[in-house]
C-alpha cells in the first residue's frame, strides 16, 4: 500500500470545510475533517462522503458525448470540441451573438477555473443572453448591495462569532450549512451565541431545523417580509431606538426611510404577515436593545415578488440600529482576492443597461433572468435564442416552469453542455463535455471567502492527479472559445495553438496569483502553499469607509426605486381570503442533498423518502387527507402528483416541496437518482412570478390548489 494523505476542500456547499483525503493509487480510501483548517477545525457534515462518491460514480462521464443520428455516443476530445465549436459558430455567424445563450449553474461558484478563465471566455461571447442560477438565488441581494453600497458584491455577512442577537429571516443554515455566510459547523456557532447569553430568532413559514435550536420561531406568511421589516423599522424609529451617531454623516436617506416606515405600524403589518403586532414590536425592541445584533436573510427573502425590498429593509434594519459594519453586527469581509475589483473587470457592475427581448426585463450584473430563457428560445424574431451552452447547471430542474424550459431546450438548433452528468438538462445537448472530478483539481474559493464570517485564505493542489485524457472545466471552455473564434484554416490553427498554450501557461493558478498579489493581504499562491491547511487572516473589521463605492461615499438607506416600489406595495389591494384547498407553495432543502445533483450517491439518498409535500395537520384534516396520501398539486402552469407528509412544522395555508427532484426522465444516466426520482417542484413554479427589482424567480409565492387523487 502506498497510502497518501492530501489536504483538500469540500466543494459541496458554501462552508468549504477543510478535508484530508486518503488515497491509494488514485483510489479514495477515506475523507475526513482537517483539524488544522483554521475555519472548519475538523468539522465535516454527512454530505462530505459525496466528494468520494462523485469521484467514483460509474455514471459520471469520463469522455465527451456527441449526438449522431439522434443518439449520444462517446467521442475523443478533438472531435467533440470541434463539433461543439462548429455548431455554435454556425449559429453565431448566421444569427448574431445573441442567438447563443449561456447558462451557468451554481457549482461554477466553487470552481477556481470557471471563476477565472471560464468567466473570461463566457463573457467574451458578448451575448445579451447570459443566464445563471444567480437569478434563481441571490440577485436581490446584489441589487440591494449595489444601490446601498455601490457594488453588487458588497453583501454584508453576519459577524456570527461575536453577535449577541441573530435574527434569521428566510434561511435555514443548519441544513444549508450557511449561505453568503461561510461558516462551517453552524450548529456549534449558533449554540455558542446562546451560550454567551445571546439570542437566535428565526422568522420562517416553517418551523425549520434551525428554528428548533433557536430561542424563538416566528411563523410568517410567505412573501410578506417587507411588511414585517418595515413595521420593525417603524418601532425602531417611533420609539427612539435608532442609533444614528455610529453612522453619523456616512449615510443618506435616513429621513426618507423613516417617513416610509412610519406609515407601517405593526398593527398594519400584522394582517399581511400573520404575526401579531405585539410580537413585531417585541422583535424590533429586542433587536435594537441587544449589545450587538445581526439581521440575516437568504433564499426565503430572495424568492419573493418584492425580494429586493426585503433585502434592502433587512440591511437597513442593521444600519439604523448601529449594527452595520460594527463587530457583532453585519459586516464586510476583507478577502485576499478583492472581488470588488474582479467584478468590475468582468462587467458585473450595473443593471438595466439593456433589456431582455421578449419580456423587456432589465439586465442585472450583465445577466438576464433565468425566468425568461424559455421566452427567448420560443419567441421567433431577430435575436431569438437558437443555441445554448450550459456549464455546471441543471435549469430543467432548477428554473421556474422547468417543464416549459425542458420542452424549449428540445427545440434548440444546437446545444452544448459542460457537465459530468447526462441529466434532465444535458440530455438535450448535441455535445456533452465532461470535466475532471472535484478531487482532481486545485482549489481556492474566490467567491465564498468573500462571504466568510472570518477572513481566511486557503489554496490546495489537486488531491488526486487527474486521469489521462481528461480536461478541466477551464481548459474545455478555453479550447471551445478559441475554436469558436479562430477557424480551421492554417493561420487559424496556429493562432489557436499559440493562444491555448498561453492560456495554459497562465492557468487559473496564474490568474489567482495575480489576484492574490494585488489583493489587500498581498498574498501569493506560493505563500499559501506554505500554509496548506489555510491561513487565518483574523476577524471581520469595520471597513465601510474604505470600501464603500457609492458616488458620494455614503450608505444609501432609501434608494428611490426601492422607496417607489415600497409605496406601490403598500397601496396594492390586500389578498383575498384563502379558499380551503388553495395554498402558498414554498421550498426546502435537506442536509444530504444539494440542489439537483447529489441524488446519484447511494450513501446520500438512503433513508426515508425526501421529496414529500409538507402540510399542517389542520389543513390536512380540512381536506380529509392523511400522511402518505397521493395528492395533486396544481398551479397556473401545471400540476404534479406528490406524496403528502402531515406535520405541524408547517404554517397553516402553506405547503412545502423541495426542489432538485424529478429524475428518471428518458435518456438520462443517473441510475441511483432514478430510483429516488421524486417530482420536480419547478414543473409547477411560475416563470411569470419574479422579483420586481431584480428579476429573481419568486419561488415562494406560487399559489397552488391541492386535491386528493385516487
Ligand atoms: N423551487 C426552487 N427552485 C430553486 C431553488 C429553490 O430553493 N426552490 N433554489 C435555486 C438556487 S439557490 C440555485 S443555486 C439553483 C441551482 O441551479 P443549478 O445550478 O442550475 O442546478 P444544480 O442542481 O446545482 O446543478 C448543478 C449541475 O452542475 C454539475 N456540476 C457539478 N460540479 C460541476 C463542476 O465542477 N463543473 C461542471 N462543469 N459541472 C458541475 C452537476 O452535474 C449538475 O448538472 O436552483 C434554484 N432553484
Ligand atoms: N444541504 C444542502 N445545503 C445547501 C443546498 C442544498 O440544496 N442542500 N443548497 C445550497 C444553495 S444553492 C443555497 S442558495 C443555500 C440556501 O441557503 P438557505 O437560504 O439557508 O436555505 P433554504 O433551505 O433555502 O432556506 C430558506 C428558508 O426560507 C424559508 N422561506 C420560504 N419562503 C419564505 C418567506 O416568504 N419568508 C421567510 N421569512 N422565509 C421563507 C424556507 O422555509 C426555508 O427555511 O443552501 C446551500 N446549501
Ligand atoms: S458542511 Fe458538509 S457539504 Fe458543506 S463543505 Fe462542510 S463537509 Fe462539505
Ligand atoms: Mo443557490
Amino acid at each position: 500500500m502506498s497510502t497518501e494523505r492530501r489536504l483538500a476542500t469540500c466543494l459541496l456547499c458554501e462552508a468549504g470545510c477543510g478535508i484530508v483525503v486518503e488515497t491509494d493509487a488514485g483510489k479514495v480510501l477515506s475523507v475526513r475533517g482537517d483539524p488544522d483548517d483554521p475555519m472548519s477545525k475538523g468539522f465535516i457534515c454527512p454530505k462530505v462522503i459525496g466528494m468520494k462518491e462523485l469521484h467514483e460514480d460509474p455514471d459520471r462521464l469520463r469522455k465527451p458525448l456527441i449526438r449522431e443520428d439522434g443518439r449520444l455516443r462517446e467521442a475523443e476530445w478533438e472531435e467533440a470540441l470541434d463539433a461543439a465549436a462548429t455548431g455554435i459558430r454556425r449559429i453565431r455567424e448566421a444569427y448574431g451573438n445573441d442567438a447563443l445563450a449561456v447558462y451557468q449553474g451554481n457549482p461554477a461558484a466553487h470552481n477556481l477555473g470557471l471563476l477565472t478563465i471560464g468567466q473570461a471566455v463566457l463573457r467574451s461571447f458578448a451575448t445579451k443572453n447570459l443566464y445563471s442560477a444567480s437569478s434563481a438565488d441571490q440577485v436581490p441581494q446584489m441589487r440591494a448591495a449595489e444601490e446601498m453600497f455601490g457594488n453588487p458584491v458588497l453583501m454584508p455577512v453576519p459577524d456570527l462569532d461575536r453577535t449577541q442577537h441573530l435574527l434569521i429571516v428566510g434561511a435555514n443554515p443548519l441544513v444549508s450549512n450557511g449561505s453568503i455566510m461561510t461558516a462551517p459547523n453552524m450548529k456549534a456557532r449558533l449554540a455558542a451565541i446562546r451560550a454567551r447569553g445571546g439570542k437566535v430568532v428565526v422568522v420562517d413559514p416553517r418551523r425549520t431545523e434551525t428554528a428548533e435550536v433557536a430561542d424563538e420561531h416566528v411563523s410568517i406568511q410567505p412573501a410578506s417580509d417587507p411588511w414585517l421589516l418595515l413595521s420593525m423599522l417603524h418601532v425602531v424609529f417611533s420609539e427612539g431606538l435608532a442609533r444614528r451617531p455610529k453612522m453619523g454623516g456616512k449615510e443618506q436617506g435616513w429621513e426618507a426611510l423613516e417617513r416610509l416606515a412610519l406609515d407601517v405600524p405593526p398593527e398594519r403589518a400584522a394582517e399581511r404577515t400573520g404575526i401579531d403586532a405585539a410580537t413585531i414590536a417585541r422583535l424590533a425592541r429586542a433587536f435594537a436593545a441587544a449589545p450587538s445584533a445581526a439581521a440575516y436573510g437568504r433564499i426565503g427573502i430572495c424568492h419573493q415578488p418584492h425580494g429586493t425590498l426585503a433585502v434592502w429593509l433587512l440591511y437597513s434594519l442593521n444600519a439604523v440600529t448601529g449594527n452595520l459594519d460594527s463587530p457583532g453586527g453585519s459586516m464586510f469581509t476583507t478577502p485576499a482576492v478583492d472581488v470588488r475589483k474582479l467584478v468590475k473587470v468582468l462587467g458585473y457592475i450595473g443593471h438595466d443597461r439593456w433589456r431582455s427581448r421578449v419580456r423587456d426585463l432589465p439586465e442585472v450584473a450583465g445577466e438576464a433572468p433565468i425566468a425568461t430563457l424559455a421566452d427567448e428560445i420560443e419567441t421567433p424574431g431577430k435575436g431569438q435564442v437558437r443555441a445554448l451552452l450550459t456549464c455546471a447547471g441543471n435549469p430543467v430542474l432548477s428554473a421556474p416552469n422547468g417543464r416549459r424550459l425542458d420542452a424549449a431546450l428540445g427545440r434548440l438548433a444546437f446545444m452544448v453542455s459542460v457537465d459530468g452528468y447526462l441529466n434532465e438538462t444535458t440530455r438535450h445537448a448535441d455535445v456533452i463535455l465532461p470535466p475532471v472530478s472535484p478531487l482532481e483539481r486545485s482549489h481556492y474559493d474566490i467567491a465564498l471567502n468573500a462571504y466568510a464570517v472570518r477572513n481566511t485564505a486557503k489554496f490546495v493542489d489537486a488531491p488526486i492527479a487527474r486521469s489521462e485524457g481528461t480536461l478541466h472545466d477551464w481548459e474545455i471552455l478555453l479550447e471551445l472559445g478559441l475554436r469558436i473564434r479562430l477557424d480551421g484554416s492554417a493561420a487559424g490553427r496556429i493562432a489557436r495553438r499559440t493562444a491555448a498554450a498561453a492560456g495554459r501557461a497562465v492557468g487559473p493558478e496564474g490568474m489567482l496569483d495575480v489576484l492574490l498579489r494585488t489583493g489587500p493581504h498581498r498574498l501569493s499562491v506560493r505563500a499559501l502553499r506554505k500554509t496548506p491547511n489555510g491561513l487565518d487572516l483574523g476577524p471581520l473589521e469595520p471597513s465601510l469607509d474604505r470600501i464603500l463605492e457609492t458616488p458620494n461615499k455614503r450608505v444609501r438607506l432609501a434608494p428611490e426605486p426601492f422607496v417607489a416600489e415600497a409605496r406601490q406595495m403598500l397601496s396594492a389591494r390586500p389578498p383575498t381570503p384563502r379558499e380551503h384547498h388553495r395554498f402558498t407553495l414554498i421550498g426546502r432543502r435537506h442536509l444530504r442533498s444539494n440542489n439537483s445533483w447529489m441524488h446519484n450517491s447511494r450513501a446520500l439518498v438512503k433513508g426515508p423518502e425526501r421529496c414529500t409535500l409538507l402540510m399542517h395537520p389542520a389543513d390536512a384534516s380540512a381536506l380529509s387527507l392523511k400522511s402518505g396520501a397521493r395528492i395533486e398539486v396544481k398551479s397556473r402552469v401545471g400540476s404534479l402528483v406528490a406524496l403528502l407528509e402531515v406535520t405541524d412544522e408547517m404554517r397553516s395555508g402553506v405547503v412545502s416541496l423541495p426542489h432538485g427532484f424529478g429524475h428518471g426522465r428518458p435518456d438520462t444516466k443517473l441510475r441511483v437518482a432514478s430510483e429516488h426520482a421524486g417530482v420536480s417542484v419547478n414543473d409547477i413554479t411560475d416563470d411569470q412570478l419574479i422579483d420586481n427589482a431584480s428579476g429573481n424567480a419568486a419561488f415562494s409565492s406560487v399559489s397552488v390548489e391541492i386535491r386528493a387523487v385516487d
